[in-house]
């Protein structure tokens, strides 16, 4: 027989830490607003959510393994934007951002979710952070609350 393992969107219980890059923080701050958004309307106590400043995305990943090493929170989730228009360094900031984070997650199994924009343009960036498309952050917030528990569904499955 099938079985299908799936993780809840509720995080009453859970708690978070959050690493914000101030860098384009015009964009950084709408996606943030994203993330609390998403984890409070999913049931996540203020008192559980904890946010960490860091200058830009280059610095996110330190900040992540860091927060998933305390071992004081169930998922992190990373904001940041990385915008080509803005830096001639995109692709390394970009590509070091996300080769972090997901070390992160791989080396504390703690889930550390990519909620940092990659945009080509300013506008397309503006769009990813809640304008003509869904918040980024929003959708981060839904990614980590799955993931904590599709993780928890898999290790109560385990015999
Ligand atoms: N950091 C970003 O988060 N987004 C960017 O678009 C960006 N640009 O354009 O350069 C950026 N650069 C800063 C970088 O993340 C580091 O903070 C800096 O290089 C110091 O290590």
């Amino acid at each position: 027989m099938t079985k299908t393992l799936e993780g809840k969107l509720d995080a009453t219980g859970l708690k978070f830490g959050i690493v914000a890059s101030r860098y384009n923080n015009f964009i950084t701050k709408r996606l943030l607003e994203g993330v609390v958004d998403g984890l409070s309307r999913h049931g996540a106590a203020d008192d559980n959510i904890t946010i960490a400043w860091v200058p830009g995305s280059f610095e996110i990943p330190l900040a992540c393994l860091r927060m998933a090493e305390t071992g004081d929170y169930d998922a992190v989730i990373a904001v940041g934007a990385v915008i080509r228009g803005a830096t001639a360094h995109f692709d390394f900031v970009a590509a070091e951002c996300a080769k972090g984070v997901a070390r992160a997650g791989m080396e504390t199994d703690v889930p550390v979710i990519f909620g940092v924009i990659t945009a080509e343009t300013i506008e397309q960036a503006i769009e990813r952070a809640g304008t003509k498309l869904p918040n980024r952050g929003f959708e981060a917030a839904l990614s980590a609350i799955e993931s904590v528990n599709v993780l928890k569904a898999i290790a109560e499955s385990s015999s």
